[in-house]
Parts: C-alpha cells; sequence; structure tokens
C-alpha cells in the first residue's frame, strides 16, 4: 500500500505549543477529558504518557461499557435462555458487528474474538499454518516483524521442517520491496507482515505486499496491532486474508482482540482449540463443529472485553480515525524536529511513511538511564528492544528509547519530553 499522504508527517508549526494541533476542529484538550488516568501526577509532575505503543489509556467510554455490562447485563453468553444471557449475547454479537464496521469487513463471520494480536498470529499459524505448510516449504516475514510475528512461525517451521525467510530492511527502516518479492517463490505458503513496526513506526506498503504474494497466490496475515489504533483499516481494500489487532493498543481493554480472516480459509481451517462453544454436537465417537466464526472461540470469551473493545472501536471513530492520524502525524513531525537539535541524538527509523513512534539512541547514555530520568520528570517512554530485537541487530544498538504518541498527547508534552531529554544530556554530557 502507498500510504495515504496523511500517514505523512506534515511539516512542523514554527513555535506551535498550542492543545489544538493536527486536523482542524480535532480539540485535543476536551479529547483529553474522557481519560480521567491522564489528570494523574507522578513523583508531583503531570503525567506525559509516551508509552502508547506498548499501550493506550482508557477513555470513560470505554470503562462505562464495561461497567454498565457488569452492572445491568452480565450473564455466560451463547448458552441460557434467560433474560441475563439473551442480553450479555446481543450486546457481544453486537460488538462484533461494531468490529466488522471498524474493519470495514463483510461479513460478521469473519470477526474471530482473540485475545490480542499474540493470539491471533499464533492461531493462524496453528490452524492454518500446520493444515497447509509441509517439509521443505517457507514462510516470509520480514526483518521489521515483532517478536510475535516471528517465534509463531519459527514453532512452525521447526514441527514441520518448513523455512522461515526474512524479507531484509533499509538504513531508513523500510521493507526493502525487490528483496521482498525476490524471496516469494512457488515454495512461499504464507506472507507475514506487520501494518506499522511498533520499534520503529514505519508504515509498510502492505496493500502492494499483498498484491504481489497474490499474484503468486500466497496468501497473507497482517499484523495490525500498530495500525488498528491509528490507521483506518479496511480489509477488503487490503484484500488481506488475515488482518489482527489487540484492544488494549486502541484504547480498548486488555485481553481481547480481533482475528479477521477471509470466510474461505476460515472456513477451510481446522478448529484452534476445543471446548465449550466451538462444537455444533459432541459424541465421544465424533465431534462437528460449529459454523463461523465460533468454531475459532472455545470455551467462555472475554465478554466484557469484547464489549469495552467496541466502545474503544466506536470512540475512535466518533473523533473521526483521519483526525486521530492528523493529529499524530503532527506530533510526530514537531517531536522529530524539536529531537533533531540535539547533538548525538540519532533517530532510529526514518521512513518516509512514519507513523506516531520515535525511536532513538544518544550517543554515551544507555536509554534505561534517559527512560529512568525521563520517568522523574513524569514522562513515560518505552526503553529496550521493544520486543524487535532484530531490528535492533540491525541498527546495531542494544536498545532504544522509545516515545510513541497517541490521540490524546500534546504539543506541549512534546516540549516536556524535550526538556527532560536536555537533562539527560546536561547530567549525562561531561
Ligand atoms: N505486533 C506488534 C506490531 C506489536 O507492536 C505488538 C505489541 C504485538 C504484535 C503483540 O501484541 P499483544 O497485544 O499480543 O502483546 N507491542 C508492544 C510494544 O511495542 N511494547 O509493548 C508491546
Amino acid at each position: 500500500m502507498s500510504a495515504p499522504a496523511s500517514v505523512r508527517p506534515a511539516a512542523p508549526r514554527p513555535g506551535g505549543a498550542t492543545g489544538a494541533t493536527g486536523a482542524a476542529g480535532y480539540d485535543v484538550l476536551r479529547v483529553r477529558e474522557d481519560f480521567p488516568i491522564l489528570s494523574r501526577r507522578v513523583y508531583g509532575k503531570p503525567l506525559v504518557y509516551l508509552d502508547n505503543a506498548a499501550t493506550t489509556q482508557k477513555p470513560r467510554a470505554v470503562m462505562d461499557a464495561v461497567r454498565s455490562l457488569y452492572e445491568n447485563s452480565y450473564a455466560n453468553i451463547h448458552r441460557g435462555v434467560h433474560f441475563l444471557s439473551v442480553e450479555s449475547s446481543e450486546a457481544y454479537e453486537k460488538a462484533r458487528e461494531t468490529m466488522k464496521d471498524f474493519l470495514h469487513a463483510g461479513d460478521t463471520r469473519e470477526i474471530v474474538f482473540v485475545r490480542g494480536t499474540t493470539e491471533g498470529i499464533n492461531l493462524v499459524a496453528q490452524t492454518y499454518g500446520r493444515a497447509n505448510v509441509r517439509a521443505g516449504d517457507e514462510i516470509l516475514i520480514s526483518a521489521l516483524e515483532h517478536h510475535s510475528n516471528i517465534v509463531p512461525w519459527q514453532i512452525l517451521c521447526e514441527e514441520k521442517g518448513a523455512k522461515l525467510v526474512v524479507a531484509p530492511i533499509n538504513e531508513r527502516g523500510e521493507i526493502r520491496m525487490d528483496e521482498l518479492e525476490r524471496r516469494l517463490s512457488g515454495k512461499t505458503k504464507i506472507v507475514a507482515v506487520s501494518h506499522v513496526s511498533n520499534a520503529l513506526g514505519t508504515v509498510n506498503p502492505v496493500k502492494s505486499i499483498i498484491a504481489l504474494a497474490h499474484g503468486r497466490g500466497v496468501p497473507v496475515l497482517v499484523d495490525g496491532a500498530q495500525a488498528a489504533p491509528r490507521l483506518s483499516v479496511d480489509v477488503r481494500d487490503l484484500d488481506c486474508d488475515f488482518y489482527t489487532f489487540s484492544g488494549h493498543k486502541m484504547y480498548g481493554p486488555t485481553g481481547v482482540g480481533i482475528l479477521y480472516g477471509k470466510a474461505e480459509h476460515l472456513e477451510a481451517m481446522p478448529p484452534y482449540q476445543g471446548g465449550g462453544d466451538m462444537i455444533s454436537s459432541v459424541t465421544f465417537e465424533k465431534t462437528t463443529y460449529n459454523i463461523l466464526p465460533y468454531k475459532f472461540e472455545a470455551g467462555t470469551p472475554n465478554i466484557a472485553g469484547g464489549i469495552g473493545l467496541a466502545a474503544a472501536a466506536d470512540y475512535m471513530r466518533s473523533l473521526g480515525i483521519e483526525n486521530i492520524e492528523a493529529h499524530e502525524n503532527d506530533l510526530l513531525s514537531y517531536a522529530t524536529g524539536r529531537l533533531s537539535a540535539i547533538p548525538g541524538l540519532r533517530v532510529i527509523g526514518t521512513a518516509r511513511e512514519k507513523a506516531a513512534v520515535l525511536s532513538f539512541t544518544l550517543e554515551g547514555v544507555h536509554p534505561h538511564d534517559v527512560g529512568t530520568v525521563l520517568d522523574r520528570e513524569g514522562v513515560a517512554v518505552r526503553t529496550g528492544h521493544h520486543c524487535a530485537q532484530p531490528v535492533m541487530d540491525f541498527f546495531q544498538v542494544p536498545a532504544t528509547t522509545r516515545a510513541s504518541f497517541g490521540l490524546y498527547n500534546t504539543r506541549e508534552e512534546v516540549d516536556v519530553f524535550f526538556a527532560g531529554i536536555q537533562k539527560v544530556v546536561e547530567m549525562f554530557r561531561p
């Protein structure tokens, strides 16, 4: 996919410490009021939460949806004829409908509730993968992937005697498309690639990757963990075979996420886990499986999580996904501009299409020290390898400091972050 123009960071605005950044009419100060935790102070300072790629804070709308379920409608779903069970089941299925719309999918049969991205990828590896991958086959990923889009495929390869093939990246942290294309072969059984890199923020051209793979009859799984919180995702336009993401990174609850799969694949795939709800009938001789999507949803699911996730999707749509994207891109370009003035600071990941993530190293200072000093200023960032060790290896750094922006961050917060880094420089540089 050639990312839409709005994915590209806008030019920094001069001076510009204003709450209302990004899209015209996007009132970030108003938005912040929806998130009670943002008024917390840490170490006596206002919280500046810049660890959104790890997880996002929750708006009242999400907490209210979960609370309302437990206060008014809670019972186990799909099993009871009683009033509350019917009401809970209806709310859960309505949540599925909301997530179908969020992804612009065509059918709720294609929307499977999972625990999160990690489970979505493992589900595909263990069902589609196990059924279709044989000794000598290949699975193609990119060098940008989070460990959860590497290890499940390694486990499958080990079991089947298949080979994990990796498309390399360039110095900007972009997938080398020519190299990816060269690695697509008659042996490739699936391509698995992230939509947005969590370590670098690179927005990958997934639509182009999917077209290339489909040209050779190879299905594609997209890890949308970092895309769902900020980009408008249209699975039919992308034509991806699988798309998966986590609720907690898109302002929803933990322990819930979505796996979208084309019905033709889901129909043909064996089940993932066995148990209640995923069956149609059970005898000791033979069990028949439930229809889609329930075939993949064994056991009592995260009922409140699913309903909270739908509330998060509704919340994001009420703000306008394009507005969120524009707002975050404004923050990214503003922050990139400010940080580039600091001597010895190296931005890791300078892709032309980039979203919401600013990873960097500071010469002579370990990222953990940067993170610790920033923490004392009330600024929450992530330091480490970000579960993407091969990316760190490529850039020959053990770790980076990563600031990642969300829909509620402001330019003033970027200024606090910048001042914190200046303090680090003063403390650690002779
Ligand atoms: N894929 C990507 C691109 C991710 O960023 C993450 C989590 C996952 C998969 C796994 O998601 P989970 O919800 O199943 O854990 N990324 C991060 C991160 O960057 N810092 O903490 C978690």
